[in-house]
């Protein structure tokens, strides 16, 4: 949109007197924000109407992604930048004398998910709205995001994450005449009405109103606005009577009050599966209404609509679907079903047959007594048609969705839907060849690939604007609009004025975040020492274990030898653990033990630091991200889906020390190994491994002076205060064979890691390595990712 600075001004101030009733010197940070928040919602608004109405004009096919989590930070700049006012504000801003990094910080992450997943759905939001395919989001308007954590003398403490705070959330509308009404529980027979056919009764049930809330996602440059709708629950108005009590009404409001962590101790929980539920059916209520508008036959909608399963936790999709179709508006089974395989799909992401989602089918039954019925038919059905077709019983059982008395969330996915993706080449390869397999051998047209992809706006243009004026200079300021042009870096690869320039701007990234964490922690780091950098959910098949191991081992080489010649180290944390993960805990309280050992170790001559900065989230990733040297992607081979803090760190000039798991493969195809620090097994060692079961670590324990020194450090009091947590990893590394391999894999990290530091002695080879790898990020723009979702799962036109 076209905007000068004058009239940003005129608009704020009024905007300012409006609601504030105050001047601008006179305001404090939040308030600013919220006015400038507002003054942005008024130039959105004419946009936003306008696609509406374009889109029901053009009646072109959209694109509904159900996700239990969008995870989108901080909307402030995003929203600045694509609609292309960012400097303008700025500018403004200067000439009013506001600090806009202020105004910036004043605005609470919208931190609606886990991690990784829940930030693709966000990045996902704004790429449709950026390549301008019609794609809008279906979700949750949780009242507390992810918790907020604390460390509290080493340990993880949870503070609930009130993020609608006194503002409440500045970028969202309310749509009361988009409300509708969902069910729970109850009793459901079958009777025939007048006309023979056979309707479904409900006694009983308990009726929910499910009330939107839609935020813009504003495209990139081409002032384009879908929309992300978050649901909220309330009770009816014409139902009060039943909720007399505080605690009745509670009940209620529970449903959207709180994000579940991501933990396999809260599986099976009737609340979350209320969750799913609630999110999936207002969703595709307001999407068949919305497509019935336009006048066209509901046995055509798949023509229309396509409704992506956001790994599983919508998956009862399929067969809500079946059931609002049937049931609500009257299709006969054959025709609903054709027309729900063709409208949904679904991404898979995790490799791990166990982590996927069942439930009991007594607790579906009693929460969703028509929806557990339709499931029973369509496995009635799936058996039979298996049967005709020849396939083997095995097969059918091992792919059917209700078995051994729990419903089988991801087969209901991939049963009633065209589609199943895996989020990197590896992962896919293996749903394929092992988790799926019987799936693929049934359903191979199904399967595709679909490599993750991040939201390189937010990570260059905002979150490392230092770099992004610094490419400007070199290849003009085009590759901001086609993210491919990075490549151009590559005529630079030589040029030591460039790489001294690029080596410059990281150490000013450094410098930032130096200064962070001495206000945020105390300590004090050089950014001569190379930032050595693992930020993500804490997870033991993360293995941030491995990484601190390798810290206690330079720690007893320092002590050994003070001498000793290393470039100096800052190993820099930043991880949440689920609420319920004791052994995730323990390793966060172990990460900041050792911390206090070695910053407060003088004869370590500041060679050695660990930092744990709490509370990761998005707007802290954005000032860790651009400072780091090195980038941690060290999870075991065949155990991250795909990892998208890789990609992140690669676009601003990070390392990548990895292991030859999800898209750090890719990474590696596209800078090549020479940009790249790779090490331990690659995913067919570890599964060989599974296979003859001839792994034991206690072996590698007693036979590897290095590595028994190490884990012997966990238990013989040289980490004060941590001896319940050291006995923990003690017992997980040697008792419990080691589930994920780390003594295996600590020779060759510990190689790796010296090799990191004798790259890092050559200043300019390593300013180098970066530049390559910046001018492939684009690779991993979700943009691309997002166009061939539309192209070849959804069948999308701009
Ligand atoms: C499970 C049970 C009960 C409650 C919550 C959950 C739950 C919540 C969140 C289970 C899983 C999640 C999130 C998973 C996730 O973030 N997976 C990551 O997805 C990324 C995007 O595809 C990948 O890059 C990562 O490799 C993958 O770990």
């Amino acid at each position: 949109m076209q905007l000068t600075t004058e009239k940003f001004i005129r608009d704020f101030k009024d905007t300012l007197h409006e609601e504030q009733m105050i001047k601008v010197p006179d305001a404090s940070p939040a308030e600013l924000f919220e006015t400038l928040a507002h003054t942005i919602r008024k130039y959105i608004t004419p946009l936003w109407l306008e696609r509406r109405r374009k889109l029901v004009e053009s009646q072109q096919k959209i694109a509904y992604y159900f996700s239990i989590e969008f995870l989108p930070g901080r909307m402030l700049e995003t929203n600045l930048l694509n609609l292309g006012i960012l400097d303008t504000v700025k500018e403004g801003f200067a000439e009013l004398g506001v600090d806009f990094d202020a105004v910036r910080n004043a605005e609470h992450d919208m931190a609606l998910g886990n991690g990784g997943l829940g930030r693709l759905a966000a990045a996902f939001m704004d790429s449709l709205a950026t390549t301008g395919y019609p794609g809008f989001g279906n979700g949750i308007r949780y009242q507390y995001g992810l918790f907020k954590q604390k460390i509290v003398n080493g340990y993880q403490v949870e503070l609930p994450d009130d993020w609608f705070g006194s503002l409440g959330n500045v970028w969202e509308t309310r749509k009361d005449h988009d409300a509708v009404f969902v069910n729970l529980y109850g009793n459901v027979y079958l009777r025939a009405n007048e006309e023979g056919r056979i309707t479904p009764i409900y006694e009983n049930a308990q009726v929910l109103r499910a009330v939107p809330y839609d935020v813009p996602q504003i495209g990139f440059g081409n002032d384009n606005v879908n929309n992300l709708r978050l649901w909220d629950v309330e009770i009816p108005e014409k139902f009060e009577h039943f909720y007399p009590t505080l605690e009745s009404r509670r009940k209620v409001t529970d449903i959207t009050a709180v994000l579940y962590p991501d933990d396999s101790n809260s599986e099976g929980k009737e609340l979350r599966l209320i969750q799913e539920y609630f999110m999936t059916s207002a969703g595709l209520q307001t999407i068949i209404k919305s497509y019935l508008k336009q006048g066209l036959p509901l046995e055509k909608i798949h023509e229309k609509v396509s409704v992506h399963i956001n790994d599983t936790h919508p998956a009862v999709a399929p067969a809500e679907f079946m059931r609002l179709l049937i049931d609500e508006y009257g299709l006969e089974w054959n025709e609903a079903w054709q027309a729900t395989v063709k409208t949904m799909s679904y991404t898979n992401h995790t490799i791990l047959s166990e982590a996927l989602e069942k439930w009991d089918a007594g607790l579906f039954k009693y929460v969703l007594p028509r929806v557990y019925q339709i499931i029973l038919e369509i496995d009635n059905r799936y058996v039979a048609e298996l049967a005709n077709r020849g396939i083997a019983p095995e097969m059918i059982e091992n792919t059917r969705i209700v078995k051994d008395n729990q419903v089988h969330m991801a087969h209901l996915a991939i049963i009633g839907g065209h589609s199943i993706n895996g989020v990197a080449k590896l992962h896919t390869e293996l749903l394929k060849e092992d988790t799926l397999r019987d799936f693929y051998a049934i359903y191979p047209e199904k399967f595709n690939n679909k490599t993750n992809g991040i939201i390189q706006r937010r990570w260059l243009q905002i979150s490392d604007e230092p770099l992004s004026a610094e490419i400007d200079k070199l290849i003009g300021n085009h590759w901001r609009t086609d993210i491919h042009e990075l490549r151009k870096l590559l005529d630079y690869q030589n040029d030591q004025q460039v790489l001294n320039d690029f080596y410059r701007v990281k150490q000013e990234a450094k410098a930032r975040l130096a200064a962070y964490i001495k206000e945020s922690t105390g300590v004090e780091v050089s950014t001569e020492a190379i930032f050595d950098v693992q930020v993500k959910r804490l997870h033991a098949y993360k293995r941030q274990l491995l990484n601190l191991m390798h810290i206690i081992k330079l720690y007893w080489d320092l002590k050994d030898n003070p001498d000793k010649d290393v470039v100096p180290r800052v190993f820099i944390f930043g991880a949440k653990a689920a609420p319920g993960y004791h052994f995730a805990k323990s390793v966060i309280k172990l990460i900041n033990e050792v911390a206090n050992l070695v910053n407060h170790d003088e004869s370590l001559q500041g060679k050695l630091k660990v930092v744990f900065l709490e509370n990761y989230r998005v707007s802290l990733a954005e000032l860790i991200i651009p400072a780091a040297d090195v980038s941690e992607q060290i999870s075991l081979a065949s155990k991250e889906a795909s990892g998208t803090s890789n990609m992140k760190f690669m676009m601003t000039g990070a390392i990548t020390l990895a292991t030859l798991d999800g898209a750090n493969i890719e990474i590696k195809d596209e800078v090549g190994d020479d940009n790249i620090v790779i090490f331990g097994m690659d995913k067919d060692e570890v599964y060989s491994h599974y296979q003859r079961h001839d792994y034991y670590s206690r072996g590698v324990y007693e036979s590897n002076p290095v590595i028994r020194r190490v884990v012997d450090t966990f238990i013989n009091g040289t980490i004060p205060n941590a001896s319940q947590e050291g006995s923990e990893i003690y017992e997980a590394l040697i008792t419990h064979n080691d589930e994920y391999f780390l003594l295996e894999d600590f020779a060759s990290y510990v190689a790796a890691q010296e090799k990191i530091d004798q790259l890092y002695r050559d200043k300019g080879k390593w300013a180098k390595m970066s530049l390559v790898n910046i001018a492939h990020s684009g690779k991993f723009t979700s943009d691309d990712t997002i166009t061939q979702y539309a192209q070849e799962i959804w069948n999308l036109k701009k």
